[in-house]
């Protein structure tokens, strides 16, 4: 039997810290994962579920991003993954007598964990002006509100079409392609706030934004630096890949903050000797300082150009372009400088470069920590640097693995959600669909706040996740969202975006990943692309959650036909008919795709090109692999203050909260919580176990708080606290952005602890 949703709230956040664990998986981690999943499912559906999870047939988990490797276990999943299922496959259910029974101002004092708990939306729900509750409404009624309200717009350039990273290529592709057939680029993104950082840095320099490695060249790599990422409950196969390339000879190093457990010590729960054992995964740790990893590889750079021999003179004088330009800049690298920056000792550097230079292939994996600072895309940059002088580009074993997030973050973007689209894309969709496309970029997240904020923008339409929580400054962001004519959200289930609404609101409910999707032209599947640009299918086996729902394909063709009517030239029935009509115009669209219906037939799908992978071709601007050479920079530090980075707990995907503890932190029951280290809390005078505020400084002399954080010692680098993301997104200001990428630098922001008030 599945359990009830919690009836009270807010839930009680009552803290309690243990020691943090030193190795992530085995036994205990199923445990968990099929506790939760039975609380959501009930045993057999959980047995059900959870068996199709990432097979050949089955469907892509909604978990992360991560490829699925060739030889697959009968569960190819793990803790997360079956969290992320579960959630989505519970037998719990969001009715209109739900939201007869609560308010929207109900709604919007309630946690995000509390909503996310009641289940899954049924019936597509519709909040009128001054309304205060949500009624139930028919499909036809809700897309003439759209209509209504798009075609009031003085401009197509007034609403936002905003994209969470689940999306399948099929509904992004039909998403983009209405946008733009409307007359506009505004397409925000969940990557604005994610992997954008990466995708600057790597289209600039390498001529693709995507990393440059498979799965197999992990198993042959000699050298992998695990740089600003969290595996061990982000990406946890990730680990298996890891264990089976140290059991290849390969040497890990992992640059942190924090000593994260997944990345220590982990015990493979698919194999019976990780059940036991548990290896070390790292060899060489860095706790470095937030925001010192460019002055880290920067000096690093210098090391190498300094040894006899150590550059690949060949690869960078027939590949590459602006060596000399990095070389001197690079030469002027100082240790003193690189010391207080990263934190780091002159020990740990010198045994991190002996590493590099012993190695043949090396391969630099990161996420958030460091794509979300203000100087993240030539931190990047620099990795490329530090990759090229080596040749690790292009070669096997060797290359940049920007490990993505949502499970088709990646793909959503190479169908073309993108507020800036590259021109060749436009022209090539101009030619297939025959109608100009709009030129003009749009607004990307925080952009479209903005825009919000200041009455520009006043339709708010959203395919999937969670804007109002995920997004920076918190309050900024529900003001601006309160002031849209309308805000629509294409949902799984209930989160705090529905409860901070525009004068009108609509909630679509649509169909998960696990779920049957059967249209006029029978039974459907999707496709999604992984971290590694690998396609494949993805086929849900479950009844829907309720029969009212549609599909995301099945809501954007609709909604098209609404809104552009008889004006449209696209023929949006046949696609929502049958997805592989969307699949042959996405083959002669996008670079790649040729030929879709038939390979992606294939179990296990296919690789899309990758030049500088494939063959060391680099399509940038000077034909060439760009050394770059910007100055270095790092967070300043006042005194007084500590530097908090915002990330996830264990039990939470993004926005969604599975539940309150972390159990590899050793913290249970409880989110609000600040790490901080112990040598700085006495600086600070602040005892473990007592309670602060987390004010923001910020150079706009506003005052963003956080109140009531119970204090953790816990052994973080120097000068470096840490919080969970969304508790803390207030904290972050708007305008508080990576250069070129736009990133909100929710890794990096100033505070100041105070006696807490609301205790
Ligand atoms: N279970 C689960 N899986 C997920 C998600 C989830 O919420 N839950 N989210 C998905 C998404 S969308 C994404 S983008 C990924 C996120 O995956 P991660 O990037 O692993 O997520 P974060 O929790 O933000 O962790 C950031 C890590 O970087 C470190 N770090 C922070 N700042 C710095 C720095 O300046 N330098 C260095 N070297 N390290 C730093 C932190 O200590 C932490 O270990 O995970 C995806 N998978
Ligand atoms: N401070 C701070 N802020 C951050 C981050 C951080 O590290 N720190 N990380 C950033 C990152 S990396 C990301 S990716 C963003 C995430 O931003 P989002 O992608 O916007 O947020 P999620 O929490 O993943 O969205 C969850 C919601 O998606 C909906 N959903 C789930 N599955 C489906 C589906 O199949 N279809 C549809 N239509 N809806 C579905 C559910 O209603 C659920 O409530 O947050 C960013 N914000
Ligand atoms: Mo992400």
């Amino acid at each position: 039997m599945a359990s009830k949703p919690p009836k009270s709230d807010p839930v009680q956040d009552a803290p309690q810290v243990a020691e943090p664990k030193h190795a992530a998986a085995g036994l205990t981690a199923i445990g968990h994962s099929l506790r939760m999943a039975q609380a959501q499912m009930g045993v057999k559906r959980t047995a059900l579920t959870l068996l199709n999870v990432n097979q050949k047939k089955g469907f892509d988990c909604p978990g992360c991003a991560w490829p699925e490797p060739e030889h697959r276990h009968t569960a190819e999943f793990c803790e997360n993954g079956a969290k992320a299922v579960a959630e989505e496959a519970t037998l719990r259910r969001v009715t209109p007598a739900f939201f007869a029974e609560h308010s929207v101002a109900d709604l919007a004092t309630r946690s995000g964990y509390w909503l996310g708990q009641q289940g899954r939306l049924t019936h597509p729900v519709y909040l009128p002006e001054g309304g205060e509750h949500y009624e139930p409404v028919t499909w036809e009624r809700a897309f003439d509100i759209v209509a209504e309200e798009i075609t009031a717009l003085d401009s197509p350039d007034e609403a936002l079409f905003y994209t969470s990273g689940r999306t399948s290529n099929e509904a992004a592709f039909l998403y983009q392609l209405f946008a733009r057939e409307l007359g506009t680029n505004n397409l925000p993104d969940c990557s604005n706030m994610c992997h954008e950082s990466s995708g600057s840095a790597l289209s600039e320099t390498i001529g693709v934004g995507k990393g440059s490695v498979l799965l197999e060249d992990l198993y042959k790599s000699d050298l992998i630096i695990v740089a600003g990422q969290n595996p061990g409950t982000n990406h946890p196969r990730m680990l298996s890949a890891l264990e089976k390339a140290k059991a290849n000879g390969a040497k890990v190093i992992s640059v942190n903050p924090l000593p994260e457990a997944g990345l220590e010590r982990f015990k493979n729960p698919q194999t019976p000797k990780g059940l036991t054992t548990g290896a070390s995964l790292t060899d060489l740790f860095l706790q470095i300082r937030l925001g010192g990893d460019q002055a880290l590889f920067r000096l690093l750079n210098k090391l190498i150009l300094e040894t006899e021999g150590a550059v690949d003179e060949s690869f960078v004088s027939e590949h590459t372009h602006g060596f000399e330009e990095f070389a001197k800049a690079a030469r002027e690298a100082d240790w003193d400088e690189t010391l207080t920056a990263t934190g780091l000792s002159r020990e740990d550097i010198e045994a991190t470069l002996r590493m590099v230079l012993a190695s043949e292939r090396t391969i630099v994996c990161w996420a958030m920590g460091l794509t979300q600072h203000k100087h993240s895309v030539p931190t990047i940059r620099e990795v490329v640097n530090f990759l090229l002088l080596r040749g690790n580009i292009g070669r096997p074993g060797a290359g940049v693995c920007p490990v993505r997030g949502h499970s088709n973050v990646q793909g959503d973007r190479t169908m073309g959600i993108f507020e800036r689209p590259d021109p060749a894309f436009l022209d090539a969709m101009e030619k297939e669909f025959g109608f100009a496309m709009p030129r003009e970029h749009g607004y990307d997240v925080v952009r479209g706040i903005r825009a919000l904020r200041d009455g520009a923008a006043k339709v708010f339409f959203a395919m999937g996740g969670n804007f109002v929580s995920a997004s920076p400054d918190t309050e900024v962001t529900e003001a601006a969202m309160r002031r849209a004519r309308l805000t629509v959200h294409v949902s799984t289930k209930l989160n705090r975006s529905h409860a901070v609404t525009g004068a009108r609101a609509l909630i679509l409910p649509t169909l998960g990943r696990t779920e049957r999707d059967t249209q006029a032209g029978g039974d459907q599947f999707v496709t999604v692309e992984d971290s590694m640009g690998m396609v494949h299918s993805s086929r849900g086996r479950l009844d829907p959650a309720s029969r009212h729902l549609l599909s995301e394909p099945a809501i954007v063709c609709r909604l098209a036909r609404r809104v552009l009517g008889e004006k449209s030239t696209v023929p949006w029935e046949e696609f929502e008919r049958d997805y592989g009509a969307i699949r042959d115009r996405i083959g002669r669209v996008v670079p790649g795709f040729e030929d879709f219906n038939a390979r992606v037939a294939h179990p296990g799908g296919f690789t899309l090109p990758h030049a500088p992978r494939d063959e060391r071709r680099f399509p940038t601007a000077t034909g060439k692999a760009n050394f770059t050479a910007a100055p270095v920079e790092f967070p300043e530090l006042p005194e007084g203050r500590l530097l908090l980075q915002t990330l996830r707990s264990h039990d939470q995907y993004n926005t969604t909260i599975y539940g309150l503890d972390d159990r590899y932190r050793g913290i249970k029951n409880g989110r609000r919580v600040v790490l901080v280290n112990p040598s700085d809390a006495r600086d600070l005078d602040v005892l473990d176990g007592s309670y602060v505020d987390l004010v923001g400084e910020w150079s706009d002399g506003v005052e963003r708080r956080a109140p009531g954080f119970r204090v953790v010692y816990y052994p973080t680098a120097r000068g470096c606290a840490a919080a969970y993301y969304p508790e803390t997104n207030v904290l972050v200001p708007l305008d508080a952005t990576a250069d070129t990428s736009n990133t909100p630098a929710s890794k990096s922001v100033v505070v100041r602890l105070e006696q807490s008030t609301a205790g």
